[in-house]
């Protein structure tokens, strides 16, 4: 008797799993296209901030390779408090950044983020960066698909002979 129960504890996970063929026998859904897989990133790289600077900017190539346009609407670090979208424009004679909304991907085409021009700008960095660490960031596109980078710390010369 004792022997019996056992065998029903042991079957049921089984019958549990006998269930499932049903269950994958309806129709699969259909699989929603995600914007991140479209883009090829490559050379991602996080500038040295001099000091022990709270403030730094991230860049990154870019390509869609899709005919589809796309856009980075937001980014986080768990680096950083706050990480802004950012592109440069010119006033007078300065080069000023500004916080933009978002950056557009283009189809079929690279977008460069790179220092004077668009770059993820990490704010309230929690703890000094060092050459050659790693700093991760997450970006998020227009349909809520998003990627999360390792992203190389260096210094800006250094990345300059790259
Ligand atoms: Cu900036």
């Amino acid at each position: 008797m004792r022997r019996l129960v056992l065998l029903a504890a042991l079957l049921t996970p089984t019958l549990a799993l006998a269930t499932e063929p049903t269950a994958a026998a309806k129709p699969a859904p259909a699989v929603v296209p995600r914007g991140i897989d479209d883009l090829k990133l490559e050379q991602p790289w996080v500038r040295l901030p001099p000091g022990d600077g709270k403030v730094t900017g991230a860049f990154v190539k870019i390509t869609n390779r899709s005919a589809t346009p796309h856009a980075i609407v937001r980014a986080s670090s768990p680096a950083a408090s706050v990480v802004e979208l950012h592109t440069h424009v010119k006033e007078g004679d300065l080069f000023k950044m500004r916080p933009v909304d978002r950056f557009e991907l283009p189809p079929n085409a690279t977008t460069e983020l790179k220092p004077g021009s668009l770059h993820f700008m990490l704010m309230g960095l929690k703890e000094p960066l060092t050459a050659d660490s790693k700093v991760t960031i997450s970006f998020t596109l227009e349909d809520g698909s998003a990627a999360t980078m390792q992203v190389p710390v260096r210094p800006f010369d250094g990345a300059a002979k790259h």
